[in-house]
């Protein structure tokens, strides 16, 4: 397995909307494994293929206590949504920033395993919000922009000048 670098707001490339996975073949089961290995060493909760700079429709999460249930969703479809919940979130393409966002309570999702066999998925609380905050990134939405615009400018001047100190 292999760590991958993950991107850092604001790259542009964080902005690209993913494409369809057409087939479940050993190289998406090894960048499953690879995505899953990266999200755990940056003790991250989940972790989409756009954060690694590939654009295909893929997630990986964890919400487990003891980060022992993996969860992988390959071409997820968010089938219905209700309820709103408001929660603190975090991504590791944005390190250290950490804001409240309003999501859906309860979600269905339909998606691939990593076997390529379909599920269908019922998810509350964190891990609701988690998988909408994953399959945002796989359309190019990153949780800041849910945000002010005064707020998204500042963490941009923020991790722009804490990148600059760290060449
Ligand atoms: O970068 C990512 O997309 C992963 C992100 C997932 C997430 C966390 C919290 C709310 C919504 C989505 C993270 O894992 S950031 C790290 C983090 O905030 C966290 C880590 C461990 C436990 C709880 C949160
Ligand atoms: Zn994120």
């Amino acid at each position: 397995m292999a760590l991958l670098p993950i991107l850092h707001y604001p790259d542009p490339r964080l902005h690209t909307r993913a494409t369809e996975v057409t087939e479940v073949d050993a190289q998406i089961r090894k960048l499953v494994d690879d995505m899953a290995e990266t999200m755990r060493a940056a003790v991250g909760i989940g972790l989409a293929a756009t954060q690694v700079d590939v654009h295909k429709r893929l997630i990986v999460l964890d919400v487990s206590q003891d980060q022992q249930h993996l969860q992988v969703f390959i071409n997820p479809k968010l089938v219905s949504k209700d309820g709103i919940q408001e929660r603190e979130e975090g991504c590791l393409s944005v390190p250290g920033i950490y804001d409240r966002v309003t999501r859906a309570e309860r979600i269905v999702v339909e998606a691939l395993d990593r076997e390529g066999k379909p599920f269908t998925l019922e998810a509350e609380g964190l891990l609701a919000t988690c998988i909408q905050h994953e399959m945002d990134h796989l359309d190019g939405k990153v949780f800041v922009e849910y945000l002010s615009q005064l707020k998204q400018n500042r963490i941009k001047t923020k991790l722009r000048k804490r990148a600059r100190e760290t060449l």
